[in-house]
């Protein structure tokens, strides 16, 4: 695991959660959070969490703290770019900086606890991230909890359309700003919607055609990547969304060659679905922690 550096923000006074530093490829600062195990000392699994465009990863703590009751060592970092790491706001030179990162600490933390089954939890952007990753090394990880993962450019989507009439423009005008994204079509919980908006971690500036061509590249890879798909997956999608389109959600159960693959439609739901309304959410933490039980129920913690 990462040197523990002096610990900074909210979390030093959280019961089980930890805060390092690592440095990538590039030398830049990535801040990282480990959860780990409640009940032991001896974690049966890993699994790393792969936050969205825009957020950091200390809004998974509950999703972590749930996952971490069921003897998982939970660790994240915040992508380049986002929250307290190093980096331009919400700027990467190319998408596989994310992937190559994820990787890094995954690495990390299983030099510290060889042996152990790996999975990955992504959402939005994070999902994408994290089914690259997967793709890169078939066979490291024993599994995916997917939460409206970002697989297709939603051709209703107002920002998809700049996107597209801005390929152009990113050779002369990369930092043009496409306008931030409006929170509260994203989440039918006003209080999460509140939250998130009050949030000093997030960025809020809009999206840079630069970085919204980097997210249109993601696309394209994650379609070609999904043939190499061989792992368990758990796919939660809200039939409401309008960032992440459900299309993207059926084309991700076709292409992917995994045996083990479950997809879950919430009706009616946005796009966030662990911060969406209560039965919604409810049912995400239900759906995850039944999905993870079964396949860590085989792994014995190692002394
Ligand atoms: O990862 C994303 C994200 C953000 C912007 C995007 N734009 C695209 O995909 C995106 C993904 C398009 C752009 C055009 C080309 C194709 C891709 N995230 C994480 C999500 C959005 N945020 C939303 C706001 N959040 C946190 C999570 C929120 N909102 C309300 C209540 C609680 N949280």
């Amino acid at each position: 695991m990462p040197e523990e550096s002096s610990p900074r923000g909210t979390a030093q006074n959280v019961p089980g959660e930890n805060e390092a530093q690592l440095i990538n490829a590039d030398g830049q600062h990535l801040f990282c959070r480990y959860w780990k195990p409640t009940r032991t000392a001896t974690p049966k699994a890993l699994m790393f969490v792969s936050h969205g465009a825009g957020e950091h990863c200390g809004r998974y703590r509950e999703l972590a703290q749930m996952l971490a009751g069921l003897d998982l060592l939970v660790f994240a970092h915040d992508h380049v770019g986002h929250g307290q790491s190093g980096g331009d706001r919400m700027v990467v030179s190319d998408f596989h900086v994310f992937v190559r990162d994820v990787l890094q600490h995954v690495d990390a933390v299983q030099r510290d606890h060889p042996g152990l089954p790996v999975f990955l939890l992504g959402h939005s952007m994070g999902g994408a991230i994290a089914i690259l990753t997967a793709a890169e090394r078939p066979g490291l990880f024993s599994g995916m909890v997917l939460i409206s993962p970002l697989v297709l450019a939603s051709p209703e989507s107002a920002t998809t359309f700049k996107v597209l009439a801005a390929k152009v423009l990113n050779l002369v005008l990369p930092n043009l700003s496409l306008g931030p994204i409006d929170s509260s079509v994203l989440s039918r919980n006003k209080a999460e919607v509140e939250l998130y908006n009050a949030d000093p971690l997030i960025c809020r500036a809009g999206l840079k055609v630069s970085f919204g061509m980097q997210l249109l590249n993601a696309v394209a890879r994650v379609e070609r990547a999904l043939p190499r798909l061989t792992l368990p997956f758990l796919l939660l999608q809200g039939s409401a969304d309008r960032l992440c389109d459900s299309k993207g959600a059926y084309l991700l159960m076709e292409g992917a060659k995994s045996q083990d693959k479950t997809l879950k439609i919430y009706e009616g739901a946005y796009h966030v679905l662990h911060k969406e309304l209560p039965e919604v959410t409810g049912s995400v933490f239900q759906e995850i922690k039944l999905w993870v039980s079964q396949r860590t129920a085989g792994a014995r913690s190692l002394p």
